[in-house]
């Protein structure tokens, strides 16, 4: 016989439309919200609801929200682009964010998502993605890189005009991990861009507590710090799953709480083509992942020749 729970998780998931959660994301394109991914959902739930218990404090406008509970507060930005500007319009965000989150009660950034249109516009170092990562990267400071968030970067549909950051900042610091399939992002040489992305695999939280959450990062095909499976959007997919599974390993190692995929609270699935939602849910029904925390959305990965990423949060057992 259980029963109950003495001690509610400090963080909780869940695919619906809550009132009072710290972070209600929606994904849903053209709202001025910058909890309103611009990504527009292929299947599954529209809503993402990030519960923190109670709010002490919060305020939205169309340029900023912010919330703040006892353990965890959310800072989230929408800075337009000056003349399709990016790397200013990320220096600048990247700096609000710091000035917002640094001298408060929930001074650590422990998971960061970025969005913004025509991420592969350009080429070379003119790649909009990669003028991201340098104006983000001229804008954080120390504490930033050391270790840097878990975090996700996704091209949404539209015309350029604005870049949402949401930020998830705690009063304590995480477990940032790393996957040993793959080169840290921080590390990637040359040939991905002119300054390394700022990220790092995973990060685990609460591990201190009874239930810990592990929050994956941006996931792709990606190993060493080679893309791997080009056009192959299902076989991507399960090589993504192979980085998550080892990202499960090494939190499992890290914290002596099992990981495992089918404790998954949310689950979102980027695809740069609508046309491979049915293979992507072949993939996806032999995971044990519950099809109904399952998110798949239409977004661009910010390298131009893979066309999957997906990232979610695991309860520990
Ligand atoms: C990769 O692994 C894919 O720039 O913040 C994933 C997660 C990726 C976050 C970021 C980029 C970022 O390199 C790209």
């Amino acid at each position: 016989m259980n029963s109950p729970d003495p001690t509610p998780a400090r963080l909780r998931i869940v695919p619906e439309r809550r009132d009072e959660a710290l972070i209600p994301f929606r994904f849903q394109s053209g709202v001025a919200s910058p909890l309103a991914i611009d990504c527009p959902p292929l299947a599954g739930p529209a809503d993402e609801a990030w519960l923190a218990g109670a709010i002490t404090e919060s305020a939205e406008t169309a340029g900023a929200a912010w919330a703040h509970g006892e353990h965890y507060a959310l800072v989230a930005l929408a800075v337009d682009e000056a003349d399709g500007d990016i790397e200013s319009a990320a220096a600048l965000a990247y700096e609000r964010l710091l000035v917002a989150v640094r001298p408060s009660a929930h001074p650590y950034l422990l998971r960061i998502w970025n969005y913004f249109a025509a991420i592969n516009q350009g080429e070379g170092d003119d790649e909009r993605y990669r003028r991201f990562c340098v104006g983000r990267a001229r804008a954080v400071d120390g504490m930033f890189n050391d270790p840097p968030p878990a975090a996700t970067a996704i091209g949404t549909v539209g015309q350029p005009g604005q870049l949402k950051v949401v930020a998830l900042c705690s009063r304590a610091p995480a477990i940032a991990l790393e996957n040993p399939r793959q080169t840290p992002a921080w590390q990637y040489p040359r040939e991905h861009g002119p300054v390394s992305p700022g990220f790092s695999r995973g990060a685990v939280l609460d591990a201190d507590t009874a239930t810990p959450r592990l929050l994956a990062s941006g996931t792709a095909s990606i190993a060493g710090h080679v893309s791997l499976h080009l056009g192959d959007c299902a076989e991507q997919l399960r090589e993504s799953l192979r980085n998550l599974d080892a990202l499960m390993a090494q939190a499992t190692t890290k914290t002596c709480r099992a990981f495992h995929l089918g404790h998954c609270e949310a689950l979102r699935i980027y695809l740069r083509h609508p046309s491979d939602l049915d293979a992507a849910r072949a993939v996806m029904a032999s995971t044990g992942i519950p099809a109904d925390r399952i998110s798949y959305l239409r977004g661009d990965v910010c390298r131009r020749e893979l066309d999957v990423e997906l990232e979610g949060v695991f309860a520990a057992t």
